[in-house]
């Protein structure tokens, strides 16, 4: 059997099923699988209805039917919690799991379609989704742009700034069939809603000595090569409005401005994934930020505002999660400001903070990631705070940046073996990664990551603290 071959059966047996439940995770990556899997159902006349969970745990469980009768589908989760499935007693036939983490195999052999098995690292659960669906009903090649929405989401594209192998071939047949654009842009958060000059300061990745984290010094940079940023009004244009002369002319001076502080060029072009049918200035019409809009909706308990976005919705649960990011971007500066104002202790690996209850545990992963760029970039962050719903638990962020990771930093395996031995569960990807676990086994957890990191450093192998 192969990866096809796992993507047909996978759809037989949802053509077969009576009714279909979707359990789904509450990220972009997550609300985007499910959004395109019940449409693919609702266009092959199977009933299905869905349920979002923060994380496939014990207690949520409870939130997952038991005997009903109908086909429980896991996206983006499930491989990883086999057992948890098997305690909550699913039989193998009334079970499909659609997932890109790593599995941990139960006594029960559940099915699932998984591209790590074949070697297809960089295909989030939103691609598989799209795959199974695909082959469900062909006319679901408009559903393509959620798969990429999802891709990259989940930082599909960020290693290599493209779309590789199955996510790849998702994306040219949405391109062909006039559903996606694909262009080689500048590789910058916002170049479809914010002005050039802010679009600049925000980035990080290459980190522009002189402009990142600056507005003030970027709109002068950007004035000192005479390209009109403005539109006939007056009003900024977005970077995506600028003619392409003007970015041209830009992009060579940031290529210049980087080698001229020794750096390296090669990241400041990128795909970029548009598309055409959303209206011009809506965060919507680009993959990265359609993922934040739905990161948005998922952190802030509204996982169905986006999934009605992903199905067309431009009216309320648009408006609805406009006020979502506006407020979830509120948020994220304070938190920002609130590390920056009490700096993080530094070990000999790792910076870290504990920032109590005042932020929701969903967030203060992003916030980890912001402050990272204002500090020093070359120790991991690691943000604990406590849950709101269970003071007794803590909640463990981790970040770090690309180039770390290409020196060989890997927080999925600091986080799952720190938390494992501390009375925790963790997961997430070599980036970025997260975990809960007990509130009294808080500085404990730090000191086991900070010697795990140690290692990778010294050398990237198996560790033991
Ligand atoms: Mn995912």
């Amino acid at each position: 059997m192969g990866f096809p071959e796992d993507v047909a059966g996978a759809a037989e047996t949802l053509c077969a099923a009576g009714e279909v439940t979707i359990v789904s995770h509450i990220d972009a990556d997550g609300i985007a699988a499910e959004a395109i899997l019940g449409q693919a159902l609702d266009r092959a006349g199977v009933r299905n209805r869905s349920i979002f969970v923060r994380q496939l745990e014990p207690l949520a469980m409870r939130h997952v039917p038991k005997g009903d009768g109908s086909l429980k589908v896991f996206l983006d989760l499930g491989s990883g919690q086999q057992n948890l499935l098997e305690e909550h007693d699913l039989a193998p036939e009334e079970v499909l799991i659609l997932d890109h983490h790593v599995s941990q195999p139960a006594g029960r052999n559940y099915r699932q379609v998984n591209g790590l098995p074949y070697g297809h690292t960089r295909l989030s659960a939103a691609g598989v989704s799209y795959l199974v669906s695909r082959h469900l009903d062909p006319s679901c090649v408009d559903l393509s742009p959620l798969a990429v929405v999802g891709n990259v989401g989940d930082m599909m594209a960020r290693t290599d700034l493209q779309l590789v192998g199955p996510a790849r071939g998702i994306l040219e047949e949405g391109q062909r069939a006039g559903y996606i654009d694909l262009a080689r842009d500048l590789n910058c958060y916002g170049i479809s809603t914010r002005p050039a000059h802010v679009c600049l300061a925000f980035g990080d990745d290459p980190f522009i000595p002189g402009i990142s984290g600056n507005p003030t010094l970027a709109l002068s940079f950007l004035q000192h090569l005479g390209v009109t940023l403005q539109d006939r009004s007056g009003a900024w244009m977005v970077w995506e409005e600028i003619p392409f002369d003007g970015k041209r002319r830009i992009v060579s001076a940031l290529a210049q401005q980087l080698v001229l502080h020794g750096k390296d060029t090669s990241r400041l072009i990128g795909e970029v994934y548009l598309f055409p049918h959303e209206a011009a200035r809506s965060p919507l019409r680009n993959a990265s930020e359609f993922a934040t809009v739905l990161n948005a909706c998922g952190r802030w308990a509204k996982p169905l505002v986006g999934s009605r976005i992903c199905r067309g919705d431009r009216g309320g649960a648009y408006r609805e999660a406009e006020h979502m990011l506006t407020h979830h971007r509120g948020i994220i500066r304070e938190l920002l400001q609130f590390i920056l104002d009490r700096g993080v202790t530094e070990l000999s690996h790792l910076q870290y903070i504990h920032v109590g209850d005042r932020f929701p545990d969903t967030i203060i992963g992003i916030g980890a990631g912001m402050a990272l760029s204002k500090l020093n970039p070359k120790k991991p962050i690691l943000i604990l705070g406590q849950m709101a719903e269970d003071p007794l638990v803590s909640k463990a962020s981790l970040r770090t940046t690309d180039e770390m990771v290409r020196r060989g930093v890997d927080l999925q395996q600091v986080v799952v073996t720190a938390s494992e031995r501390n009375g925790g569960s963790g997961g997430g990807h070599r980036i970025a990664a997260g975990a809960f676990i007990p509130k009294e086994a808080e500085e404990r957890f730090v000191h086991c990551a900070n010697r795990i990191l140690a290692r990778q450093y010294a050398d990237p192998g198996p560790d033991h603290c």
